[in-house]
C-alpha cells in the first residue's frame, strides 16, 4: 500500500504496483465544500473558510478488492499536524463518511465508529474496482463543520467508471417507491424538493425522521471536487404529505449528482438525482417528463 500526500492536503491511497488514473490534485479552493443553507446555522459551510484537513486512511486488508469486506480506518489532522481528537455531534453522529466511486454510481453514506484517540472504523465492502472518493464530513469540537477528503483504489474486475447524464424524467423509481423531483435554481439558493409517492401514486404520510432530520441531501460535483450536504429547509420532524425539501448553494454550473435519503419502516431509502445546474440561469424548471 502506498500513500501520497498532495500539496493540497489530498491523500491518494493506492494499492498496487500499476499506476493508478488519479485525478489531478485539488486546487486551493477545490477540496472546500460548497456553502451549503440547512435552515439551521451551525450546518452552513462558508466559502471563506480556507482551513485544510489532511484525511489518513488505510484498510484492513491493505489491498481492497471489490465485493470483500474490508475495514476501512482513518483519522483526520489539521494543517498544522494536530490530529482532531474530539467532534461535536453532527445529526447524531461525530462523523458522516460518504462514499462515491468515479463516475458517482455507487454511493455511500457509511457512520464510522470513532475512538478517543479520533481514530474512526468502518466495515464496508466496495460493490466495484476502481477509484473511490471519500467526503467525511465533520465538526472538531468547538468549530465549524467542514470536510476532509480521500480517495482509495479497489482491485477487482475491471468495471471502467459511467458517463454521468443527467435524468430526463423527474421521476425516480425506487424499490416500491415513486421519487418526482422538483428543482427550483434561484438565487442564493437552489431549492431541491423530494415528494414520495407509494406504488399506486398516494403519498407517503409514513416518513420517519433519519439522523434528527426528515431528510438527507448530499450533492456530489460530476467531478468529484465539490460536495454539499443540505438539510432540509426547516426543522420539521414528520412530513405528512410525502414531501421534503432542500436548499443548497452552488459554486458554479455544471452536471451534479445528488442523493436524498428517506426513512420509513426503519429502512433508509436512497433517490439518486443527476441535475445539470446552470448558476446563471433565474430559474431552471425540470421539464415534466
Ligand atoms: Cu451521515
Amino acid at each position: 500500500m502506498r500513500v501520497i500526500w498532495c500539496a493540497a492536503g489530498l491523500l491518494l491511497l493506492t494499492v498496487g504496483c500499476g499506476k493508478p488514473e488519479v485525478p489531478t490534485p485539488a486546487k486551493t479552493s477545490a477540496n472546500q465544500p460548497v456553502d451549503a443553507h440547512a435552515g439551521h446555522a451551525k450546518h452552513e459551510h462558508h466559502s471563506s473558510e480556507q482551513k485544510k484537513w489532511k484525511l489518513t486512511l488505510e484498510t484492513e486488508p491493505t489491498t481492497p478488492k471489490a465485493g470483500e469486506p474490508i475495514t476501512l480506518k482513518g483519522h483526520i489532522q489539521s494543517q498544522d499536524g494536530t490530529r482532531v481528537t474530539s467532534f461535536d455531534v453532527i445529526h447524531e453522529k461525530l462523523v458522516h463518511l460518504i462514499v462515491v466511486r468515479e463516475g458517482l454510481d455507487e454511493f455511500a453514506h457509511l457512520h464510522p465508529e470513532v475512538n478517543s484517540s479520533g481514530s474512526m472504523s468502518v466495515s464496508y465492502e466496495f460493490p466495484k474496482s476502481g477509484n473511490y472518493r471519500l467526503f467525511v464530513d465533520f465538526q472538531p469540537k468547538g468549530q465549524q463543520q467542514t470536510l476532509a477528503t480521500g480517495e482509495i483504489t479497489v482491485a477487482g474486475p475491471t468495471s471502467p467508471p459511467q458517463k454521468l447524464v443527467a435524468n430526463v424524467s423527474n421521476e425516480v423509481v425506487v424499490g416500491s417507491i415513486k421519487a418526482r423531483v422538483d428543482i427550483q435554481a434561484s438565487k442564493p439558493e437552489t431549492v431541491m424538493s423530494f415528494q414520495l409517492l407509494d406504488a399506486d401514486g398516494a403519498a407517503v404520510t409514513d416518513l420517519q425522521p433519519y439522523l434528527g432530520a426528515m431528510g438527507h441531501l448530499v450533492i456530489i460535483s460530476a467531478d468529484g471536487r465539490e460536495y454539499v450536504h443540505a438539510h432540509p429547509t426547516g426543522d420539521a420532524t414528520s412530513a405528512p404529505d410525502g414531501v421534503v425539501k432542500f436548499a443548497a448553494h452552488f459554486a458554479q454550473s455544471g452536471l451534479y449528482k445528488a442523493w436524498g435519503q428517506f426513512q420509513r419502516n426503519g429502512d433508509v431509502l436512497t433517490v439518486p438525482y443527476v441535475l445539470n445546474h446552470e448558476s446563471d440561469s433565474a430559474s431552471t424548471h425540470h421539464k415534466e417528463h
